[in-house]
């Protein structure tokens, strides 16, 4: 089965994120397509094709879908496959090809010569670096979890996943103090971690953010085990060291809310701990405040909240209050380094890459695998293989936070 490459900033499928509420409605329109889980989706968004180039383990099958009212083609330089010019794919279709042979693969739309595409074809799937011992596709470990992924997973074209394209372990029993018999039931993902504390029960999402950035594991309502902040990285390459979680935890001070002023949000941080002035951001819309978390009293930027206010990728349910101002960093993504607009809310991290493509400038951080990496393969008092940075703080120093203990669940449907 697929296995995908795991960087919270990134084009590959896995990290694929649609942006605002508006488009976003007008792209879900997928209808019934087939909806397998090992396929991969290409999008053709403003006369273009998106990812590209995409890679993909040999079987895979790779499922085009035109998201423009223009009619495209999806044609293979060398005359692998080809949807039909005689038939262009309108608004809303699909066209499947499954790559058997590995190799690098050009394609391009015939009735617009310009519009070039490329798939790598591996030999085996890729290791997702950093990621713990337990890998691939895993079924589901409770009819709950299925059914709650279902809703905005189960065919996420033109949109992002949620949790993921399937889970990547197994169930396993984790300590929970009010859990029956102090265990309940939990299932990793790529983007959340879903819990069952009563069988039967509603299934929930932990405030894993504010686990990973004070470094406080909760193992019941109001119990908890104090570990080493995650120094596992929350966005880019696996080579990329900044920022992770614990570097976080330095920027939680509260904010004056800026909601109804529009003030840019331009402050840039290395892991120095030195802040600096990302001045182009001055000029983004998407980058200005426009919400307020009286709660947590944290400032967000357009980007967010347009993605957190769409239901169709999990909303505040899944994502949570913000725990952090938002803050520009450079991160290392597809071997280039790019200026990142990174968030911690409670249950996710949000990054906004404006020089991605459109259809996936904000996207969730792994934070599932994050998490299953801190929690599984950190050892107690150690540092991860990471040296601590400037902005982390010392080991044991516990950042306040808005709402623990006695969090929210989450609702059931989330
Ligand atoms: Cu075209």
């Amino acid at each position: 089965m697929m296995r995908v490459r795991l960087t919270g900033v990134g084009r590959n499928r896995a990290a694929v994120a649609a942006v605002f509420a508006l488009l976003l409605t007008a792209l879900v329109t997928v209808g019934n397509a087939t909806s397998v889980s090992a396929d991969v989706s290409v999008n053709i968004v403003n006369f273009a094709f998106m990812p590209t180039p995409l890679t993909i383990p040999v079987g895979t099958t790779v499922v085009w879908t035109n998201q423009d009212s223009a009619g495209h083609t999806t044609t293979s330089d060398t005359g692998v496959w080809d949807s039909g010019t005689a038939a262009p794919l309108k608004k809303g279709d699909s066209f499947k090809f499954t790559f058997n042979q590995v190799g690098t693969f050009a394609y391009h739309c015939m009735i617009h010569p310009n519009m070039h595409g490329m798939i790598v074809v591996t030999g085996a799937t890729p290791p997702p670096s950093g990621s713990p011992p337990p890998g691939g596709t895993q079924a589901f470990a409770d009819p709950a979890f299925q059914a709650l992924w279902a809703q905005t997973d189960a065919n996420p074209s033109g949109h992002s996943y949620v949790w993921g394209p399937a889970p990547f372990t197994g169930g396993l029993m984790e300590d929970y103090k009010e859990a029956p018999g102090g265990k309940r039931l939990v299932q990793y993902f790529d983007k959340a971690r879903m819990e069952l504390n009563t069988p039967g029960g509603p299934v929930t999402a932990g405030l894993l953010s504010v686990e990973l950035i004070s470094g406080r594991q909760q193992n019941g309502d109001g119990t908890f085990v104090q570990r080493d902040p995650a120094r596992v990285t929350v966005a880019g390459d696996p080579d990329n060291p900044f920022p992770t979680y614990a570097d976080l935890a330095k920027l939680q001070g509260a904010e004056q809310d800026n909601s109804s002023s529009g003030v840019p949000i331009t402050k840039m941080v290395n892991a120095n701990g030195v802040a600096g002035t990302y001045a182009p951001a001055t000029d983004d819309a998407l980058a200005k405040t426009t919400g307020y978390d009286a709660t947590t009293k944290h400032n967000i930027p357009k980007a967010f909240l347009d993605f957190r206010n769409s239901p169709d990728l999990g909303g505040i349910q899944a994502i949570g209050l913000a725990i952090t101002e938002p803050v520009w960093a450079n991160v290392k993504v597809n071997n280039t380094v790019v200026p990142v607009l990174v968030q911690a809310f409670e249950r996710r991290v949000l990054t906004y890459t404006p020089s991605n493509p459109i259809l996936f400038r904000v996207e969730y951080g792994n934070i599932g695998r994050a998490y299953n990496t801190w929690r599984y393969s950190t050892p107690a008092g150690g540092a991860n293989g990471v040296p601590p940075t400037a902005m982390m703080p010392p080991v044991g120093n516990t950042p306040a936070y808005g709402r623990q203990p006695g969090q929210p669940t989450v609702k059931p449907g989330y």
